[in-house]
């Protein structure tokens, strides 16, 4: 039995990468009887069948586990979010980074498309994302603005690039990797979204410790936490909430809240609260409908 990663999985089968080569294997045995799923970034035992191909028997303890994209054991995730086609949406924004927060993964947070965007309106939402602590970059792929920052982050570890179709992510991936070609979409097509350039996970070594994978976009996440808990995924809220009137205040209809007099005087934006407000429901309906 030999280990691996998974790089790719396409219809039934899994290309494994093992000391620089790459195996077309296929998840057969025990395993399957037990209903596990194999997922890119997995790293499994599988036997060798000849010089090219494989049987997967066994996928190792994960690190960390993404549902969209569908990725197992990545450090790093780097959230496209573009301005225009598809336009600036803080929400899918906001509810990618709660599931990035959820399964332990660092987020950055690429705003794209920055050369189609007023240089105001690029800095004023880059800065508000730094200012609720995280890495946020404007990114004009094209031009190579920004993504020698976003590149310096990818050092020794393993990225997955998550966001909307069409927000940029393959495009940002080729700047990343010179020499790398994913493929992108076309540039007249401005039909606004729904079409999928990207269909594939697929994981791409950069060095023996760096590793990038591009993803297909996606509309749809369901929340990966108890609607309790999404309060505990917002960063900014965390050192407000010690002011509080109740101890485990959900910033909705208390009185004595401090986040909400926060968001009253737009020390927190009202958007990163439309968020919450809006992904604390779903996660309520999620609730609801699962009796
Ligand atoms: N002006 C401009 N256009 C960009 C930039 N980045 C990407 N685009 C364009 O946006 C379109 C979509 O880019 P892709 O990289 O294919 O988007 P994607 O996120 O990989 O999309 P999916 O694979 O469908 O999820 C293409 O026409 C790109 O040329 C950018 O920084 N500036
Ligand atoms: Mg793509
Ligand atoms: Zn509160």
């Amino acid at each position: 039995m030999r280990e691996g990663r998974v790089i790719r999985a396409i219809s039934g089968f899994f290309d494994v990468f093992d000391e620089g080569c790459v195996r077309r294997c296929r998840a057969r045995g025990v395993f399957k009887v037990k209903g596990t799923t194999v997922l890119v970034g997995d790293f499994v035992r599988y036997e060798p069948v000849g010089s090219q191909e494989g049987i997967i028997r066994e996928v190792l303890p994960r690190r960390t586990m993404l549902i969209r994209p569908p990725i197992a054991n990545v450090d790093h995730v780097v959230v496209a979010c573009s301005f225009v086609t598809p336009d600036l949406n803080f929400y899918m924004l906001d509810k990618t980074l709660l599931q990035a927060s959820v399964a332990g993964v660092e987020p950055t947070v690429a705003f794209t498309k920055a050369d189609l965007a007023s240089p105001d309106r690029v800095s004023a939402t880059v800065e508000t994302y730094q200012r609720l602590g995280y890495e946020a970059v404007a990114v004009a792929a094209k031009r190579g603005e920004g993504v020698a920052v976003v590149r310096a982050r990818l050092v020794g570890r393993v990225t997955v690039l998550a966001g909307p179709s069409g927000a940029g992510k393959s495009t940002l991936a080729n700047a990343l990797a010179p020499g790398i070609s994913f493929k992108t979409g076309e540039v007249s097509e401005k039909i606004g979204r729904g079409r999928q350039t990207t269909r594939h996970v697929e994981l791409v070594r950069l060095d023996d410790t760096t590793w990038i994978a591009d993803a297909p976009g996606f509309s749809q996440l369901q929340i990966p936490v108890p609607s309790r808990e999404v309060r505990l995924h917002f960063p900014e809220f965390r050192a407000l909430a010690e002011d509080c009137a109740y101890r485990d205040c959900l910033h909705l209809d208390e009185d004595h809240c401090a986040v909400k007099q926060a968001v009253a005087e737009g020390r927190v934006p009202a958007s990163r609260y439309a968020s919450y407000k809006q992904l604390y429901e779903e996660a309520r309906e999620q609730e609801l409908s699962a009796y």
